[in-house]
């Protein structure tokens, strides 16, 4: 069995979704195991482009069986909207879309709590997230109380369950001062009537997804593991506060998706040839200069699922090194090599300056990483276009270098290289 995972390195967005979607046909399975609508996944598939928030990017390969496993948080209003949208466009998510009953919900009350903690600033600096209720609804999974899961819907005692949970939110919510308009969406009798249509909708894709991958994996199936965000973005691992509430480097494959680490043999660390991030946080080689305007333009750098412009900046080997190592990375996927074409001289960080002495690891801190110098090595730009290359061979001599520092540097080599959003515009190595 090939259980294989797409990994994101970086702090997300590094097309994962697109590599996924390309890779799909090889597999059995593809599976979503952490996140939620926070993820925003482009495809481009001919001339439309598809982006999904919650549903596997394998959805589009009707062979192809998609799971939704236990670690995902799911808001089944964005997620019905989501498979709305596909249905139209003539994919039917219903075919070949299982949902684990063990996938905890975004209730209402999440997506209102979010914006408090947005307002928080934490080490002089607001987190910015998406606003799609993932902190709160992960703090209510770990704190179990308030909970409420996909198997809730199913249950005899659902209105019950969920009115209860609504009013002690509402309390809670009123308490802390929320306005007038999020009070009101999570009046009880409201949310035990949407909860309702959710069960409609959804209850025959809810399922027991643990059992089916782990048959799938002991039947020698061939999975694919669709990570979301990035590993710097990992709760436990990433730049914390700044994060994500969830598992997103490789380690946290086994517990979002419930299989142990012995049916995973192969990852694919996903970066792109730079370096973006969205929200607040350190980011060492940030470029807030024209360099970096250029980068956002040419990469058309703004968040798929909150529009917002992503901050951009050179590629930091000491990060991805960091990330690659803790997702047991066996393979580089560098992406958006189109974007650094159009450069006469590039830049990658190979270590940091913290408080005066060199140091090659990313520290656990995130004032101390926001003191970091990065330390650059320049490389020359190639300065031409390379959307049209097909084969390794083709690229220009300084592309090449430049990939060839990179695997020196994070110590992986390149199996992968993109050259932009389309499938064909995807070169592997070997
Ligand atoms: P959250 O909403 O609680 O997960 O936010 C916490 C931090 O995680 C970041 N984050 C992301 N970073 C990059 N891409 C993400 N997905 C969307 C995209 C983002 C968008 O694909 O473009 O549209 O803005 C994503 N999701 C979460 C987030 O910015 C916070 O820093
Ligand atoms: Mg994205």
């Amino acid at each position: 069995m090939s259980g294989t995972c797409v990994i994101g390195l970086q702090w997300g967005d590094e097309a994962k979704g697109k590599l996924v979607d390309l890779l799909a046909p090889q597999f059995d399975l593809v599976v979503r195991y952490q996140g939620g609508a926070n993820a925003g996944h482009t495809v481009v598939a001919g001339s439309e482009t598809y982006k999904l928030h919650h549903i596997p990017s394998g959805i589009l390969h009707p062979q192809v069986q998609n799971l939704i496993t236990p670690g995902v948080v799911i808001n089944p209003t964005t997620m019905l909207d989501e498979i709305d949208g596909l249905a139209k466009r003539d994919v039917n998510c219903r075919a070949n879309l299982r949902i684990s009953e063990r996938a905890h919900l975004v209730m209402p009350w999440h997506m209102a709590e979010d914006k408090f903690i947005n307002a928080t600033k934490m080490k002089g600096e607001s987190i910015g997230t998406t606003n799609r209720g993932i902190g709160p609804c992960y703090r209510d999974k770990v704190g179990r109380t308030y909970a409420i899961r996909m198997s809730d819907l199913i249950q005899p005692n659902r209105d019950e369950r969920i009115g209860t949970v609504a009013q002690q939110k509402l309390d809670l919510l009123k308490g802390m001062g929320a306005p007038a308009e999020d009070l009101d969406s999570i009046a009880p009798e409201k949310v035990v009537a949407l909860a309702a249509g959710w069960a409609d909708r959804l209850q025959d894709m809810i399922g027991d997804t643990t059992d089916f991958l782990l048959d799938a994996c002991e039947a020698d199936k061939r999975i694919l593991f669709e990570g979301a965000q990035g590993a710097l973005l990992d709760i436990d691992h990433g730049t914390f506060p700044f994060v994500t509430s969830s598992n997103s480097s490789g380690v946290g494959v086994c517990a979002g998706a419930g299989v142990p680490p012995r049916w995973i043999n192969h990852t694919l660390g996903v970066c792109k040839a730079y370096s973006t991030r969205v929200g607040g946080g350190p980011f060492p080689t940030e470029l807030e200069n024209e360099t970096g305007e250029k980068i956002r333009k040419l990469g058309n750098e703004f968040g798929t699922t909150t529009g917002r412009p992503r901050r951009c900046g050179w590629f930091d080997a000491v990060a991805v090194r960091y990330t690659a190592r803790l997702s047991g990375v066996t393979r580089l996927a560098l992406m958006m090599m189109d974007v650094l074409a159009h450069f006469e001289e590039l830049q990658v960080c190979v270590a940091y300056e913290l408080d005066g002495k060199r140091i090659e690891r990313l520290p656990a801190d995130a004032d101390q990483l926001r003191r970091c110098k990065p330390i650059l090595e320049t490389i020359k730009g190639w300065n031409s276009p390379v959307d049209d290359v097909r084969r390794v061979e083709d690229f220009p001599q300084g592309a090449l270098d430049y990939v060839k520092r990179i695997e020196e540097l994070v110590g992986v080599p390149v199996g992968v290289l993109s050259v932009g959003p389309d499938r064909a515009q995807t070169i592997f190595t070997e």
